[in-house]
């Protein structure tokens, strides 16, 4: 096939291009140098992004991974533990940037659906001791992406929060996509985010905005935000450009959201109505499908070349699991072509693929 047939992409939500209002908005940017604190347009994006949340500050980073990373550095001293899912995008997907950038070291629990309750936290706290590395700081992924997208309980947060603050720890929310937890439940990013002492959200992804996460807290801790951004490289200019799409994102993209879920679920009911596809439809609840394919015999890198010669881009998470995500720029009708070419090529895989048929062995 050549390059410019048209491909159903799948593999993340961070695919999304910028849409006409966005580029229009970017080439009008009010702009001016964001280290001198003078982009208007990015001071404008920073103050809303506090608002929506009912902080009292935020800064713009220009990716997700810096800004947990900077939040690790904001809340913990080198020599110290940060409690995480074991399959956080912090601990997995980030370069080990909390030992890299923070010298704090993870302590992981494992968690099926990627929510740690207070009762799981309690019991991996370290306390100051002369053996331990005190625990200083816990994370929080919502919605969590490597678990398909899960939703936090309000009243999880809320008791995490509590009982970590009457002990001295911090708690930061890493939100890439905190607007898809709001929208599956009705709430505010506000309320979800109300106790914790951080979150970062990315603009990137659902929302489609082309570049751009925020990092919202206290100004104290902002203002230390800053000194860290610049020393990873990320003060950055007339960076207005990029805060002008976010604007948009920010202010219109939350709305469009349900609309992700629902493609979502959709294409979880197909895919698991496919012989040999293992998932669970019910737990999808935003916009990440996860699924089973070891039944298929083939691994996901067989598989992900497979889709995409026919069209659809997937990828694995390992070896036995494909993850889709739909967004903004995948439609319904999209999503339905999608899973035809998904089940065609589960009944083609073997023979395709010169293996003998799952079904036979
Ligand atoms: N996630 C990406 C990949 O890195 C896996 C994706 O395609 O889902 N937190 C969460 C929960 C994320 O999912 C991601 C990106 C990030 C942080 C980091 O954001 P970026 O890519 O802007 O550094």
């Amino acid at each position: 096939m050549s390059d410019s047939r048209l491909l159903i992409d799948l593999r993340s939500d961070t695919v999304t291009k910028p849409s006409d209002k966005m580029r229009a908005a970017m080439a009008q940017a009010e702009v001016g140098d964001d280290v001198y604190g003078e982009d208007p347009t990015l001071n404008r994006l920073e103050k809303r992004a506090a608002e929506i949340f009912g902080k009292e500050a935020a800064i713009f980073v220009p990716t997700g991974t810096m800004g947990n990373t900077i939040a690790v550095k904001l809340h913990t001293n080198h020599g110290e533990e940060v409690i995480s899912d074991a399959r956080s995008h912090l601990l997995d997907w980030e370069l080990s940037m909390m030992a890299w950038f923070s010298g704090c070291q993870a302590r992981a629990i494992a968690s099926p659906d990627g929510v740690l309750t207070w009762k799981q936290i309690a019991t991996a706290l370290r306390p100051k001791g002369p053996h331990n590395a005190p625990t200083t700081l816990i994370t929080l992924e919502n919605t969590h992406n490597m678990s398909g997208g899960t939703v936090y309980p309000q009243e999880t947060i809320d008791e995490v929060c509590a009982e970590a603050h009457t002990r001295g720890l911090k708690v930061h929310v890493d939100g890439a996509r905190i607007f898809n937890a709001a929208a599956a439940t009705q709430s505010t990013v506000a309320r979800i985010t109300r106790d914790v002492d951080s979150v970062m959200f990315c603009l990137s992804k659902g929302l489609g905005a082309p570049v751009g996460s925020l990092l919202v807290g206290t100004q104290e801790a902002m203002d230390r935000a800053r000194l860290y951004r610049k020393r990873l490289g990320g003060g950055m200019r007339q960076v207005g450009v990029l805060a002008a799409a976010g604007l948009i994102a920010l202010e219109e993209s939350p709305a469009d959201l349900p609309a992700d879920h629902a493609n979502a679920r959709y294409l979880a009911e197909r895919l698991s109505k496919i012989p040999l596809i293992k998932l669970d439809a019910s737990s999808v609840k935003t916009n990440i499908v996860i699924f089973d394919i070891s039944a298929l015999g083939v691994t996901t890198a067989d598989f992900s070349r497979a889709l995409k010669e026919k069209g659809v881009l997937a990828n694995g998470i390992n070896s036995t699991h494909m993850r889709m995500l739909t967004h903004r720029d995948v439609s319904r009708q999209e999503c339905e072509a999608a899973v035809d070419i998904v089940a065609q090529q589960v009944l083609v895989l073997p023979s395709t693929l010169n293996r003998p048929s799952p079904v036979t062995v």
